[in-house]
């Protein structure tokens, strides 16, 4: 990608409304623009980085054997009446009428409409258990949406259902979910914490959230620092592994405000392991058994042909948040540190470019051939500017590496540069192989 012809409005301009620096960073590098309040474009180049987020949740969902699916953002308010939560939502819902007339909503989660798609076609306990998940944009009326994309009105969201035929079974696939949280927001470069929660609107008695620590983070946790110990990546995947998992996390004392008491803490946790800090929820998963099957009537028959109402949970990952709460994570000073696996370019090649003087550009332009035939994602800046303007962009981009093709660079070897660290001066071979790596 020349940068010359990149749709990226980047904006020199401090944006006041821009509370937390995700907010800021994502608004001056152009990577969405607010249209109206918390509802957002996603330009090119936040898209990139969103669609490579998205693209690890669904091969770590896929790994456990979770099926892809779509449904629609529109919903009929028919079902949400069987459930009861049709007035119990609230404002949160946003309600709609169609030309004739009909109560729609746009879909805040996906609850009702997947159990309906469950009970109009599954009937025997033999097609158990299924896991089935989508990546769709939800809305809810939040009544204070803020933070840019942490919190806002319409997000994209991946909700997986799980459908099994006893409490047993069903938490083999709550496990799983677990496992698969986890090595999501491994390749993510993020530690996540997995947290005792509530359920709120969800509903049911188990539930986790997964947070990751930053100090504009909106969840106040409390933990024991021994949870950082847990390697997510010693466990196999089966479900007695999978379990002994759940269970090596759940020990150990790590919960939001919610669920936080002072005692509990102070007698749990030996005071020179107690972490107090912030937030941001990642991931939420519940097991809710019955709460929707019952209203809705999604029966199936067990092994002895008696009808038996099917056991559900839900497991949903913010993957619009994910890109804002990744730079909360990461940034240092006005850099964007994107890890290489969501990174929206691998390398920047960074020529001087000047009117009068073609000879780096074009050097660049023969290095970007080179790489592009590697499949390297290059984003080459052929822009005429000086380079210490350069050098801001490229920080407030935050590619992880740059080739700098200027006085230091000669025949076959350039400076070579990673993000934050000094640059050295590379054959073009050894650069490659940096960059498959
Ligand atoms: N049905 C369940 C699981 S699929 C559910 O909706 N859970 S949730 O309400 O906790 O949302 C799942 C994830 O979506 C959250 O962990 C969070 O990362 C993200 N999310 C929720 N609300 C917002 C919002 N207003 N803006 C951006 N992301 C959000």
């Amino acid at each position: 990608m020349y940068l010359s012809k990149f749709f990226i409005p980047i904006t020199k301009d401090l944006p006041t409304e821009a509370k937390i620096k995700s907010h800021q960073l994502m608004l001056r590098a152009g990577m969405i623009k607010q249209s109206s309040a918390g509802i957002y474009s996603w330009l090119p180049l936040g898209f990139k980085v969103m669609k490579k987020i998205e693209q690890i949740v669904r091969e770590e969902q896929n790994f456990i054997g979770a099926h892809e699916m779509l449904m629609p953002t529109i919903q009929s308010s028919e079902i949400w009446k069987e459930s009861g939560r049709f007035d119990d939502y609230g404002e949160e819902m946003l309600r709609i009428k169609d030309r004739q007339g009909r109560e729609m909503l746009y879909g805040p989660t996906n609850e009702e409409l997947i159990t309906d798609v469950f009970r109009s076609s599954v009937k025997s306990y033999k097609s158990l258990p299924q896991l089935l998940y989508h990546i769709q944009w939800k809305f809810r009326d939040e009544i204070r949406p803020r933070f840019g994309v942490m919190r806002c009105k319409e997000f994209y969201m991946k909700d997986a259902y799980s459908f099994d035929l006893s409490d047993e079974e069903a938490k083999k696939s709550y496990n799983k979910m677990f496992y698969s949280y986890l090595k999501t927001f491994n390749r993510l470069d993020l530690k996540a914490i997995p947290m005792v929660a509530d359920t709120g609107p969800i509903g049911g008695d188990l539930s986790h959230e997964f947070v990751i620590l930053a100090e504009s983070g909106e969840s106040k946790i409390y933990a024991d620092k021994k949870i950082f110990e847990i390697d997510p990546t010693q466990y196999n995947f089966d479900d007695s592994s999978l379990q002994k998992m759940r269970e090596d996390f759940t020990k150990i004392y790590a919960v939001t405000d919610e669920k936080y008491k002072k005692d509990n803490f102070n007698k749990l946790v030996k005071k020179e392991n107690q972490i107090i800090t912030k937030g941001i929820e990642v991931g939420h998963i519940f097991y809710f058994g019955n709460k929707y099957s019952k209203p809705m009537n999604c029966l199936i028959d067990d092994k002895d042909g008696k009808k038996t109402l099917v056991k559900m949970g839900s497991y949903g990952i913010g993957v619009s948040r994910l890109v804002g709460a990744i730079i909360e994570a990461k940034y240092n000073n006005e850099i964007m540190k994107w890890p290489k696996s969501i990174s929206p370019f691998d390398v920047v090649i960074i020529p001087k470019v000047s009117k009068n003087n073609n000879e780096n550009l074009e050097k660049a332009e023969k290095v970007y051939i080179q790489l592009k035939k590697q499949n390297i994602d290059v984003l080459l800046d052929d822009v005429d500017e000086n380079m210490s303007n350069k050098f801001k962009k490229h920080d407030l981009i935050g590619v992880p590496y740059q080739i700098i093709i200027g006085a230091k660079s000669e025949g076959d070897n350039f400076e070579f540069k990673e993000l934050n660290s000094k640059s050295e001066i590379l054959s073009l071979e050894k650069i490659k192989l940096k960059l498959n790596r």
